[in-house]
């Protein structure tokens, strides 16, 4: 027999794959549909990372088995290829981005194909294309015209090195999410989507969704909803300071106010300020720090007194001091706060700083020591009508004490801020939207779409916050489409962001003219059965399609509230020494290598078989070897082939075992046990020196989803008829997973002396007697009575004697 020549085989079937399209999904079926998908990639110039593989292989094994089960399968593939790194590819190495791209997508098609994925090809599709971009432009005319998409001059964060601004969701611990510099504030006119029209929604509805728990929780604290309180101070200068609480039951222990140093009252009494030069020096100092630095929880609380200004606390009417502090937000809630140092943990340090009074009015800590937070098992003290009330309680109470009063009323507030999506660069969609002398913004008409991007001699991305686009002045300066007057092109372009909160729709009908689909075909194949992501993912990319795809909703565009059915996450793959893979490391394996060395199918088993998918996992060269070594022996089986319809009595459990072990693992992404499943069961074959016919088949078939290649091959060879995709996928029954023959352990008084084989359903009287004929057993009954005898089914047998 040949040896196993993996490049040979491969390249046979991805061919055949390819000519006979035998993966294209039908528009339209008698059979059930099934839409999966995973994140399309990013085509970066260092081509796929042995990272990709991993989500690509475990919904390849769910879309080959869903095939098989008779679903209509939809697993598409296309490039998310806007951005960033593609254009400062471009500017370093003087290549238009179109072309930078072009390329690079070839080199990810050539290497996706090469791993011999069942992606239906026909339905490819780049963000970059205008016939695709056309379309994100189109949505976001809508979002415009619907109040969703708005400008307005506000504090951004400024990333100095990618000379852009960032998203909130792009800022990680303060720094630039893609190149780590630390990011600025800068004062700009932004686009900015209204996602926080839609926080409700986009927290109430994770409620019916299969998303893997971890993703849920970061979304929820992410749009960070939170249900308080605003409360009205009055002070000494006839106007009021609100503030947001979400513990209103604690206020008779407000001993202070805190206002952020933006806020509004500083800027408008500054007449009343006795110490202002103190205050504004503060000022400058807090408005150095970004928002992370001035929230980090254990670092030294700074702050100034307003001297002139105090408030009265309407539950006690106390009089009350005002700080300002960098600590409390100008962005969030009123930008003021009630500080109740007892029972909050920034207030707590401000107050033993500054020496202020910390009153308790929760009991059930020890405030000589912390704060005490916990809002479960407190009862309210030093709190006139409250005293007696648990939090709760207490909480509600205040609620109506407040609106009876008119001094405050119910607020929910929300972490999450609406969407900066404007950015200073080249590589993105163009705004379709004009600013006209006469009219103002005006949207352009959705027949002058696409507005394709203009070339330009330079796109290098400029100091002054301007994006490339504005030095084309004859491309800038154009006429109002509603009075034909003088107007100037927006110069700023979209986010990467924007192309893949839509992308899984134009896979539905890729290629329509008239619409971003069409509506049959989303009714049909929407919404995503299954989709498998990144966790870096869940508040960007994650958070914004749910929120087009809810927009869209409302349009009419789409049937469905939600996109995803369910959604799964994968852990990374690291390099060989644990740590990420990085070129600076030199620890990058690339895929092309392992791909010739090792193959495909190996690559693909391997893929599955290193670990918990949902943890990181080292990538391991040995462990690359020994799934060869697998396929090598897969590829053997040929040699021990004997005929035969049904399976051995030999090999019947194990058969039954694998059919539903194999099936069940990959549901549940347990790939590696699914391996291990089929690789004890390889052994079996080769123990018994035999596997037949209907052993062979069925297990080609379970090993397919992992190695399409190699299994298409045997099949093909050993003569069985059609293909391994035309099969069923193959059914167990429960009653014979289960061994008939069962060892049980033998006891006497207590302690096991023997064992014994006996047949599963064999009756006690029968058990009994074969254990006390056991040698093991007799000598330790000789002389004795016994006292009791016990059976437990399937598992043990007692012997009490005296
Ligand atoms: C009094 C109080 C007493 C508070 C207590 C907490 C515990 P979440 O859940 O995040 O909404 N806060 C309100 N606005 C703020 C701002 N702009 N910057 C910084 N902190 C602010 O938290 C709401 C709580 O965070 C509010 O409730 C307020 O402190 C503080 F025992 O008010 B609390
Ligand atoms: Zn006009």
């Amino acid at each position: 027999m040949q040896s196993y020549n993996f490049s040979e085989i491969e390249k046979k079937w991805q061919d055949i794959w390819d000519e006979t399209k035998v993966f294209a999904a039908e528009d339209f079926s008698d059979k059930e549909k099934f839409y999966c998908l995973i994140e399309f990639p990013y085509p970066s110039a260092n081509g796929l990372h042995v990272g990709h593989p991993r989500s690509y292989t475990a919904l390849d094994l769910v879309a080959r088995k869903r095939r098989l089960e008779g679903y209509n399968v939809l697993y598409p593939m296309g490039w998310d290829a806007f951005g960033l790194p593609t254009e400062n590819f471009a500017i370093k190495n003087k290549i238009h981005p179109a072309i930078v791209t072009k390329n690079n997508i070839a080199n990810f098609k050539r290497q996706l194909k090469s791993l011999g994925y069942s992606f239906d090809w026909d339905r490819e599709i780049n963000t970059t294309d205008p016939e695709y971009y056309k379309w994100t432009q189109w949505i976001f005319i809508q979002l415009f015209k619907k109040g969703l998409a708005y400008k307005s001059k506000m504090k951004v964060n400024w990333c100095p090195e990618d000379k852009t601004v960032l998203a909130n969701e792009e800022v990680i611990d303060g720094a630039c999410e893609r190149c780590g510099a630390q990011v600025i504030h800068k004062d700009k006119e932004q686009w900015m989507l209204k996602i926080t029209a839609y926080a409700d929604r986009l927290v109430d509805d994770l409620d019916d969704l299969d998303f893997i728990e971890r993703v849920k929780t970061q979304q929820k604290n992410w749009i960070g909803r939170s249900h308080g309180a605003q409360i009205k101070f009055n002070t000494n200068i006839d106007e009021f300071i609100e503030v947001y609480t979400t513990r209103p039951d604690t206020i008779f222990g407000a001993t202070y106010l805190v206002l952020s140093p933006e806020h509004e009252l500083l800027k408008l009494n500054e007449d009343k300020i006795k110490n202002l030069d103190e205050v504004k020096a503060y000022q400058e100092f807090a408005a150095s720090k970004s928002d992370f630095e001035r929230t980090e929880m254990n670092k030294e609380k700074t702050g100034v007194k307003i001297e002139g200004i105090s408030a009265i606390n309407p539950a006690n009417n106390k009089e009350v001091p005002i700080f300002i502090s960098d600590y409390v937000l100008s962005t969030y809630g009123t930008g003021a706060i009630m500080a109740v140092p007892a029972h909050d943990t920034r207030d707590y340090e401000f107050a033993k700083k500054f020496d202020l009074d910390i009153v308790e009015v929760v009991s059930g800590g020890d405030i000589s020591e912390s704060a005490y937070t916990d809002t479960d098992s407190g009862i309210l003290v030093n709190s006139d009508f409250l005293n007696g009330k648990d939090v709760k309680d207490a909480i509600e109470f205040m609620f109506e004490w407040l609106e009876s009063e008119h001094i405050g009323e119910r607020k929910t507030n929300f972490k999450l801020r609406d969407w900066v999506f404007s950015r200073q660069r080249y590589w993105g969609e163009p705004i379709p939207i004009v600013d006209c002398e006469n009219c103002g913004l005006v949207a352009l008409p959705e027949s002058e779409l696409p507005l394709t991007l203009p070339e330009v001699e330079v796109y290098e991305p400029t100091d002054t916050g301007e994006s490339p686009l504005a030095n084309i002045t004859d491309w800038v300066e154009t006429t109002c489409p509603d009075c034909g007057g003088k107007a100037k092109r927006e110069t700023d372009t979209m986010p990467q962001w924007a192309g893949s909160s839509w992308y899984y729709l134009r896979y539905v009908d890729p290629h329509n003219n008239e619409a971003l689909a069409s509506k049959d075909k989303i009714d049909y194949w929407m919404p995503i059965d299954w989709y498998n992501g990144g966790m870096e993912h869940t508040t960007l990319h994650l958070l914004y399609s749910r929120f087009w795809y809810k927009f869209l909703f409302d349009l009419g565009v789409v049937d469905t509230s939600e996109p995803y059915m369910k959604r799964t996450s994968h852990g990374m793959i690291l390099g060989e020494n644990g740590e990420k893979m990085s070129k600076s490391r030199g620890n990058v394996v690339n895929p092309d290598e392992i791909i010739e060395n090792y193959g495909a199918d190996t690559l693909r088993v391997y893929e599955v078989f290193i670990g918990d998918f949902e943890k990181a996992a080292p990538w391991n060269t040995n462990g690359i070897k020994g799934c060869l070594r697998f396929l090598e022996r897969v590829w053997s089986l040929q040699e021990i082939l004997v005929d035969g319809e049904e399976y051995r009595t030999d090999t019947e459990t194990l058969m039954h075992q694998s059919i539903k072990k194999v099936g069940e693992d990959i549901e549940k992404l347990k790939g590696n046990t699914a391996v291990a499943q089929l690789m004890t069961l390889i052994n079996k074959f080769f123990d018994l020196g035999q596997v037949n016919k209907a052993e062979l088949a069925t297990f080609l078939i379970l090993l397919n989803p992992f190695a399409p290649h190699i299994a298409e091959e045997i099949w093909e060879n050993v003569g069985f008829s059609g293909r391994i995709t035309d099969q069923t996928w193959p059914e167990f029954e429960e009653s014979k997973t289960i061994e008939n023959e069962i060892e049980i352990a033998v006891q006497v008084n207590g302690k096991v002396r023997d064992k014994l084989v006996i047949a599963r359903d064999l009756d006690k009287d029968e058990v009994m007697a074969r254990a006390k004929e056991l040698e093991g057993v007799q000598s330790y009954l000789e002389g004795k009575t016994i006292v009791k005898e016990i059976y437990v089914p399937q598992r043990l047998v007692n012997i009490v004697v005296k």
